[in-house]
C-alpha cells in the first residue's frame, strides 16, 4: 500500500460528476493515471448506498495499492475495510472520526488515515494540532464542486507549508492550466476533482498532472 507521506496527486471520485454505473471504469482510469490516494465523495447518498459503492471500489484500489478514503462516513471504515476517512470543518472532530473509523481495528497497522478540510491558515494549524494525518487546504479558487465556499487564493500556501508538518493537499479549482502557478506558490500535493473527472482521457490527465508534481518533488 502506498504511503500517505509519498502522495502527490489525490483523486476524488465525486458522484456529482460520475454516474454510479460508471464508478468502476472511472476509478480504473484514475488509478491507471497514477493517483496516489482515492476518495469516494457521495454527498447526500445514504450510508448503505455509500457502503455498497465502497465494496465495489475497494478491490480496485487494493489491487493498485492505493489508499481508499471515505468522505463523511468514518463509521464505514472498519466494516468495508477502507484505509481512512475525510471529514469537513463542520462534521466530526478528528478524534471523533478516528474513534468511529478505528474502533473495530484497534491495534491495526497501519492505523486509519483521517483527513480534514481546512479553509484558512488558522484552521490548517488547528487540524494538524488536533491530530489529522493530512489536510485539504482550499478552495484556492471558487469551484462549482463546492458551491458557496469563497476562494482563499494562493497567498497562504507557502506559509502553511512552513508551519504545518503533515501532508497538505491544495484543493479547489485546480486544473492542468493553473498547476504551475499553484506549484510556484508553494504547493507540493494537490487534489483535482472536476478537472480530472471531466477530462476526455482521465488517465492521461492524471498522468500529466502527476508527472508535473513529481518533477517538482525531485
Ligand atoms: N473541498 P474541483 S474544494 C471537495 O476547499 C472540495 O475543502 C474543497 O473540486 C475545500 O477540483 C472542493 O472540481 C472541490 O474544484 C474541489
Amino acid at each position: 500500500m502506498k504511503n500517505l507521506a509519498d502522495a502527490l496527486l489525490y483523486g476524488i471520485l465525486d458522484l456529482g460528476y460520475t454516474p454510479a454505473d460508471d464508478v468502476e471504469r472511472v476509478t480504473e482510469q484514475m488509478l491507471a493515471g497514477g493517483v496516489d490516494i482515492l476518495q469516494l465523495r457521495a454527498k447526500d447518498w445514504d450510508e448503505s448506498a455509500v457502503e455498497s459503492l465502497c465494496n465495489r471500489l475497494l478491490p480496485l484500489t487494493e489491487g493498485a495499492g492505493v489508499p481508499f478514503i471515505i468522505n463523511d462516513y468514518p463509521q464505514l471504515v472498519p466494516s468495508v475495510g477502507a484505509q481512512g476517512a475525510h471529514v469537513g470543518q463542520d462534521d466530526f472532530t478528528v478524534s471523533d472520526a478516528r474513534w468511529r473509523a478505528g474502533r473495530a481495528l484497534a491495534g491495526e497497522v497501519p492505523p486509519v488515515i483521517i483527513g480534514k478540510s481546512t479553509h484558512s491558515f488558522e484552521q490548517a494549524v488547528a487540524a494538524a494540532a488536533d491530530g489529522a494525518d493530512y489536510i485539504g487546504f482550499g478552495p484556492l479558487f471558487a469551484t462549482p464542486t463546492k458551491p458557496g465556499r469563497p476562494a482563499i487564493g494562493l497567498e497562504n500556501i507557502a506559509r502553511i507549508h512552513e508551519t504545518v508538518q503533515i501532508p497538505i493537499f491544495c484543493i479547489g479549482g485546480i486544473k492542468w492550466e493553473n498547476l504551475d502557478a499553484i506549484i510556484e506558490a508553494g504547493a507540493r500535493r494537490v487534489v483535482i476533482v472536476s478537472g480530472l473527472l471531466q477530462a476526455p482521457d482521465i488517465a492521461a490527465y492524471a498522468r500529466r498532472a502527476k508527472e508535473r508534481l513529481l518533477n517538482n518533488a525531485i
